[in-house]
């Protein structure tokens, strides 16, 4: 297939498209799909190499009875999440949508409901943006070849069936599923398509025919924001944003010394799906540093939930929105509009910086509390006020005011100390 030439975007448009996602920072990933009944990882299908057949008791009881997307919205908003990215489709091929082009979707299950409808409604009544997952991977679909990431990969019988086969039909059952997302179901923000892995019995770019499948998803909803999934990292336009995925990078991502948008996903507990025996969960307050931490990059957080098959959230991830939320009720003004801090402020120890450029305020994000000061380096003349965001309580700051006698703190005249309430109030 010819490859289509993508819409040309000067960065000034683009950063215009994205300027409500760099805003933001902060959205709710959710892996829902069948997989949440076995609940024990969203690739089990693969990882026990079930065939369709074992995994069709999945679908014959998909039922989540107790599903109510207004209630997850309700906890998406209290955790200051400001946008949400549900599975449409994950790589099992099951669709939460009534799309025409497959049986394999929530109508044709007992709760027999287009889940996709009432997730979008319900996110958007609370103001949320609406973004879609979907998977170019599809273990269900007939014209979808067996490869190395199969879990039929190691079936001599299905990897004859193959032999031969292109992907010419399923990049159009690609091309039809996306149109109907992008056209149905209201204004669509973000898309997180995943993912591509080119080479030796994988597939890339040509197999999803990636560049007149972008420039569809261009023409259908022509302000969403698209990750870097589709195997044209090196094709202008071909990406938005990098997606570090539940790892956080050493510094603001940077291509040719140029730093890029970037979105790191992320987990609760390791796993995307809900997985009932997982107990490695991340404390609230590991999440809020890895919220700030990435907003201190440059970055925005898109954390996972993955909720049960009866359509309701983990109780141990209620808990820590609902922790994460606490926070963010105080501290939400060091997250939203803010970014990676000027070069030439130092980092104190033990701490984060976030910053708005637009109030041009600095926010010290303090991990460990230090003894009575805290010295910022370089920073004399630089600051007109201080206080601690929670109760807007002020801090006083002084520079080296005794040098030379027994209380100096041996600072430099261009150094700025904050003297901080020896004990950490509870206010901080
Ligand atoms: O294989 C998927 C995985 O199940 C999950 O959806 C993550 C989320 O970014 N993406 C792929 C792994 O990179």
């Amino acid at each position: 297939t010819a490859k289509a030439q993508l819409p040309a975007e000067t960065p000034g448009q683009k950063e215009s498209r994205m300027k409500w996602w760099t805003h933001d920072r902060f959205g709710m990933f959710i892996h829902w799909g069948l997989y949440s009944l076995p609940a024990r990882h969203e690739w089990v299908k693969n990882f026990e190499r079930l065939t369709d057949s074992a995994y069709q008791k999945y679908f014959d009881n998909f039922n989540p009875d107790l599903y109510d997307p207004d209630e997850w919205a309700l906890q998406a908003k209290k955790a200051g999440m400001k946008y949400v990215v549900l599975t449409a489709k994950h790589h099992e091929g099951f669709c939460l949508f009534d799309s025409k082009y497959t049986d394999y979707k929530s109508t044709n299950t007992p709760v027999k409901k287009d889940l996709v409808k009432l997730y979008a409604d319900a996110f958007r009544k609370q103001g949320i943006r609406v973004g879609f997952y979907y998977s170019l991977i599809d273990w269900h679909h007939p014209d979808f070849t067996v490869d190395r990431n199969h879990p039929m990969r190691d079936n001599a019988e299905a990897r004859k069936l193959n032999a031969g086969k292109d992907m010419r039909k399923y990049q159009q059952y690609l091309k039809n599923q996306l149109t109907e997302l992008l056209t149905q179901y209201g204004q669509i923000d973000e898309l997180f398509l995943d993912f591509s892995y080119p080479g030796k019995d994988g597939k890339g770019r040509d197999d999803w025919d990636s560049e007149n499948l972008l420039k569809l998803v261009r023409k259908l909803q022509p302000r969403i924001i698209v990750n870097d999934r589709l195997d044209l990292a090196a094709v202008p336009g071909g990406w938005d944003y990098q997606t570090p995925e539940q790892f956080m990078p050493r510094e603001w991502p940077a291509i040719n010394g140029q730093r890029v948008p970037w979105e790191t996903c992320q987990t609760f507990s390791g796993s995307w799906g809900y997985y009932r025996d997982e107990y490695s969960w991340k404390s609230t307050n590991q999440l809020i540093a890895m919220l700030v931490e990435t907003v201190s990059k440059g970055g925005n957080l898109l954390l996972n939930v993955g909720p049960t098959a009866r359509g309701v959230l983990d109780e141990r991830a209620q808990e820590r929105l609902q922790g994460i939320g606490d926070w963010m009720r105080f501290n939400s003004r060091a997250v939203y509009g803010c970014t990676q801090a000027p070069d030439e402020l130092e980092k104190p120890d033990n701490c984060l910086l976030t910053y708005n450029p637009e109030t041009r305020r600095l926010y010290i994000h303090v991990l460990e509390w230090p003894f009575k000061s805290l010295y910022l380096k370089g920073y004399a003349g630089k600051i007109k006020y201080a206080q601690l965001l929670k109760d807007a309580s002020e801090i006083k700051f002084r520079t080296n005011t005794t040098p030379g006698s027994h209380t100096t703190e041996n600072t430099a005249a261009t150094d700025v100390i904050l003297d901080l309430p020896v004990n950490k109030p509870d206010t901080a």
